[in-house]
């Protein structure tokens, strides 16, 4: 094992808890395919989330990969979307034949700058799927004006937004569909998993098939389907964690507020946004870094962390749309504001049992770096 202090470190309940609950397991031989703990699961979610129904997934790609293929948009059809965020967003829309059509993002939050998107519509744009990015909330009641003014669909990557509210409603509720990541390095994790969280029953009918090959009944098959069920130990592990979840933010609350009263006021550090109306999940910690007003680049602070083995992440860097995988189709200078943050952040460890004083270190090192 490392000494390395991680830009994260998964969450575990207390090894007889998750014992405790996966042992029926070994009676029931019931290891995946729906099983109860998946049904209970899914339930717990939609009363937690406060949402009205929630699918569960392998994992948050499959939501969202899944959930744009159940809308059953126009081939080739253009999706709005943001280059500031994990691959999983773009690679969503690509995998499933539709074309990303990527929109700017405000300096202040990271989000999906609104204002631009209406530009950005054509009479070939069959949705906007935005990034509840690091868990801050998009422009949502813009979001649903455009939407509604042009008939476009509204997926939300809400990844990392899990227990985030905006106006006392669950982040989960808004959009046509919502889609969270509850992958190892997640504020609620299921070591692998995800969900989508809609209220269209069709819709939920659509997705079910979808992630369970097409299977309408056991002699009837009636559409193309892939294979993203949550199995029984992962659904084990989310039960566990769900118990802990509001101990597990506070704690998270803490080493946030801990960066803040070293980091606040530095001249040159531009921190993460509190936002009006929201409750927060502090699920990532990022900084930008301005050379000049600072005294050090984001490399240079990224480099001297390395030294003293603390992995901090470039989250996110490079932009989705100037990946190697699309060989120059997108041109990222016309989204400046995302493609200068992303050249400027880092994110920093964070994580419910980080100690304090590793905190004090970190930031130590950090205004060392200033020339
Ligand atoms: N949309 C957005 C906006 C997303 O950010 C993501 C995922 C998705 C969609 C798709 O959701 P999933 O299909 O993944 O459910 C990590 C995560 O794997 C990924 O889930 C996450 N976003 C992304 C932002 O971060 P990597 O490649 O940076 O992971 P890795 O293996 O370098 O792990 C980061 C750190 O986490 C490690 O340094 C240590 C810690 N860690 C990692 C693992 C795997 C643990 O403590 N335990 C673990 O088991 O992608």
């Amino acid at each position: 094992m490392t000494d390395k202090i991680l830009v994260t470190r998964s969450s575990m309940p207390e090894i007889e808890e998750y014992i405790e609950e996966i042992k029926d397991i070994w009676d029931t031989h019931w290891l995946t395919n729906m099983g109860s703990k998946h049904k209970r699961l899914q339930k717990e979610l939609e009363d937690f989330l406060g949402v009205e129904q929630v699918e569960l997934f392998t994992n948050g790609h499959m939501a969202l990969e899944l959930c744009l293929q159940a809308m059953n948009l126009p081939k080739n059809s253009e999706v709005i979307t943001t280059p500031f965020t994990f691959a999983s967003t773009t690679h969503a829309i690509v995998r499933n034949g539709l074309e990303p059509v990527f929109c700017d993002i405000n300096a202040d939050n990271y989000t999906i700058d609104t204002s631009k998107i209406e530009e950005l519509i054509t009479d070939n744009t069959s949705a906007i799927m935005p990034v509840h990015v690091y868990g801050n909330i998009c422009n949502i009641e813009e979001i649903e004006r455009i939407a509604k003014k042009y008939g476009l669909k509204v997926i939300y990557d809400a990844a990392h937004a899990f227990h985030v509210s905006y106006k006392g409603q669950g982040i989960g509720s808004f959009g046509d569909v919502s889609c969270f990541s509850f992958h190892a390095t997640k504020v609620f994790h299921c070591i692998e998993g995800g969900a989508a969280c809609f209220k269209d029953k069709d819709f939920g009918i659509e997705l079910y098939r979808l992630k369970n090959f097409g299977i309408r009944g056991p002699e009837i098959i009636d559409g193309v389907g892939a294979n993203a069920k949550l199995n029984e130990f992962c659904a084990a592990m989310g039960l566990c964690n769900l118990r802990h979840i509001d101990e597990e933010i506070a704690k998270r609350k803490k080493v946030v507020e801990r960066y803040h009263l070293h980091l606040t006021g530095i001249d040159g550090l531009q921190l993460n946004p509190v936002q009006a109306d929201v409750t927060p999940n502090y699920a990532y910690y990022p900084v930008i870094f301005m050379e000049k007003a600072f005294g050090a680049s984001r490399n240079e602070v990224f480099d001297a962390l390395e030294a003293k083995n603390i992995g901090a992440r470039k989250y996110f860097y490079p932009l989705t749309n100037s990946f190697d995988c699309f060989h120059g189709k997108y041109n990222p200078n016309l989204t400046p504001t995302a493609l200068h943050i992303s050249k400027r952040v880092l994110t920093l460890p964070l994580y419910s049992d980080l100690a304090m004083e590793d905190v004090d270190k970190i930031c130590e090192i950090i205004l060392e770096c200033r020339k």
